[in-house]
């Protein structure tokens, strides 16, 4: 990874020298697919076409990045990936199901995803909101088999997972956006929709990464703030990604925002302000790092790669 001179005044990933971003990607994203491989029933078993749905989505090739902040997460609070694993899985199955979802003719309606046909284009509407609901319950059987950590109970666990995705905040965010369409929202409206859409799953990623070590509650309320900085700066970039790049770089179809009359940041304050609101975000998510005390470098260098994805 690259890395350039902080001007934050606080450590930033840009001063880690010894941390390979890539090399952490590449082993937890290999860690996180042989995983969910042996979750998942095989696509031979029957009903094989909603085992053969489920995986088309989630062995799709998604980034990972919600599981790669869980095992993140987990590393700076002296965790295993083996114990942080199983919660790092259930994420990405209920981030699978909302995008299956979210890509369905009555919610965004779009043909492409993570460079593939999306899934009712492949298997049908009904199957492919079958195959979302089946992951979202798969996320919850694989977080109940999660190892317990001393300080935390599987009800823990599994209410965190309920609450990031539930009414409160994975759907009240999609309700938001689906309202919001056409409308001319605030600024503070459309981050209402973020933290909810976006944010609150990112937060979840890393507190569930850092509750599977067992972590302290200050570790916990540092991880909260880091995830939902990083959850916010994540979307901004995605709503200024949407303008920027191709629809084949991005995998999925780009500029489908401004063609739904989406309030964006872009759309909302330009893409000048929204760069310098991404970044300001990211700075207040290394900020929230400080407890740590340098013993964060694979959070904080995802949170710079993520300021910096093209994708
Ligand atoms: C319950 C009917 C029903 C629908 C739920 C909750 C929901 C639908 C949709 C919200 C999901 C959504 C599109 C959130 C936006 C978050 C976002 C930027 C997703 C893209 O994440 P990446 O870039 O994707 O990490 P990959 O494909 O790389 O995993």
């Amino acid at each position: 990874m690259k890395r350039n001179s902080s001007k934050h005044g606080t450590r930033s990933p840009i001063q880690n020298a010894t941390f390979d971003l890539n090399e952490f990607l590449a082993s937890s994203t290999a860690a996180v697919n042989d995983a969910l491989d042996d979750f998942l029933p095989s696509a031979t078993t029957r009903p094989t076409t909603i085992h053969r749905a489920m995986r088309y989505s989630l062995f799709a090739g998604g980034k990972r990045i919600r599981p790669a902040l869980c095992l993140a997460a987990a590393a700076a609070c002296g965790g295993t990936q083996a114990g942080a694993l199983p919660l790092a899985c259930a994420v990405e199955c209920i981030h699978t199901y909302s995008l299956i979802h979210d890509d369905l003719p009555a919610m965004d309606n779009d043909d492409y995803r993570r460079g593939k046909l999306t899934n009712h284009k492949v298997f049908g509407e009904g199957i492919a909101i079958l195959a979302g609901d089946a992951l979202l319950t798969q996320a919850f059987e694989i977080a109940a088999q999660a190892a317990k950590p001393p300080r935390f109970s599987h009800l823990d666990m599994i209410l965190e997972l309920a609450r990031a995705s539930g009414s409160l905040h994975l759907i009240a965010g999609q309700v938001a956006d689906l309202e919001g369409e056409g409308r001319k929202l605030s600024q503070e409206q459309l981050r209402y929709i973020h933290e909810r859409k976006t944010s609150a799953l990112l937060s979840c990623s890393v507190r569930l990464g850092g509750m599977s070590a067992n972590c302290s509650a200050a570790h916990l309320q540092a991880l909260t703030t880091f995830g939902r900085n990083v959850g916010l700066a994540f979307q901004v970039i995605d709503d200024i990604l949407d303008v920027t790049q191709t629809s084949a770089q991005l995998g999925k179809t780009a500029g489908k925002d401004t063609r739904a009359k989406k309030a964006t940041y872009p759309a909302i304050v330009g893409l000048a302000e929204s760069r310098r609101i991404a970044e300001r975000l990211t700075r207040k998510a290394f900020d929230a790092l400080k407890p740590f005390r340098g013993r964060a470098p694979a959070l904080e260098a995802l949170a710079q790669h993520l300021l910096g994805r093209k994708s």
